[in-house]
């Protein structure tokens, strides 16, 4: 997937890790909270939802560094289908994950606090608590099982992206209180 990297920063920087196929997909609007989308829980992919997948996936891609983002998950663009993407690597060295059908399959007990933020929920960010480590099933867009385990930054993404796929954001996470003032700026910016 590093293949037909743009190299370089400057206008184009969003291309960070993109290949010809994505650098010319058409960018997707990001849906925002409220949006019922993002409550719905999206279904797995099947066999016959494959040329759909090759048309959304490297969409995916463009949209999240367009953004820009770490990840990005099909709700956020009005698909129900199970595919998320992801990357967390600095910008010099772009690691793209396209994972379809994602499933955490083991999680540590040791917890690890990380500021969250989601591009549906614009500019409001908080502090998340979360299994430190994960270990993800998935397939690749080339229908291949695989498996990845990871920590820091790369396991809190894609456990808020998994949540995506299940109707769940950062913010079902916190106090009442928090989540209550954090959706009352959100409301309140949007207006603007
Ligand atoms: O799912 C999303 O809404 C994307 C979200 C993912 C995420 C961020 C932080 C912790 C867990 C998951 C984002 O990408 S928000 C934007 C962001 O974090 C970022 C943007 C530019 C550079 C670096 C980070
Ligand atoms: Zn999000």
């Amino acid at each position: 997937m590093q293949e037909g990297r743009v190299a370089g920063a400057g206008p184009a920087d969003y291309m960070r890790g993109m290949s010809e196929t994505e650098h010319s997909a058409p960018l997707l609007p990001i849906l925002i909270y409220p949006e019922p989308v993002l409550r719905k829980v999206a279904r797995p992919i099947t066999p016959a939802d494959a040329d759909e997948v090759r048309r959304l996936v490297p969409s995916m891609f463009a949209t999240m560094y367009r953004a820009p983002g770490i990840g990005l998950a099909a709700n956020q663009v009005g698909s129900l289908l199970r595919v998320i993407v992801v990357d967390v690597a600095p910008k010099e060295q772009p690691t793209p994950i396209a994972l379809i059908n994602p499933e955490i399959i083991a999680r540590s007990d040791e917890t690890a606090t990380q500021e969250e933020g989601c591009l549906s929920i614009p500019d409001q960010y908080a502090e998340v608590t979360r299994p430190a480590r994960v270990k993800v099933r998935y397939h690749d867009v080339a229908g291949i099982k695989q498996e990845i385990e990871a920590e820091g930054l790369l396991a809190a993404c894609l456990q808020h992206e998994i949540d995506h796929l299940n109707g769940v954001l950062f913010v079902d996470y916190l106090s009442a209180l928090k989540r209550n003032m954090l959706l009352r700026k959100l409301a309140k910016a949007q207006k603007r």
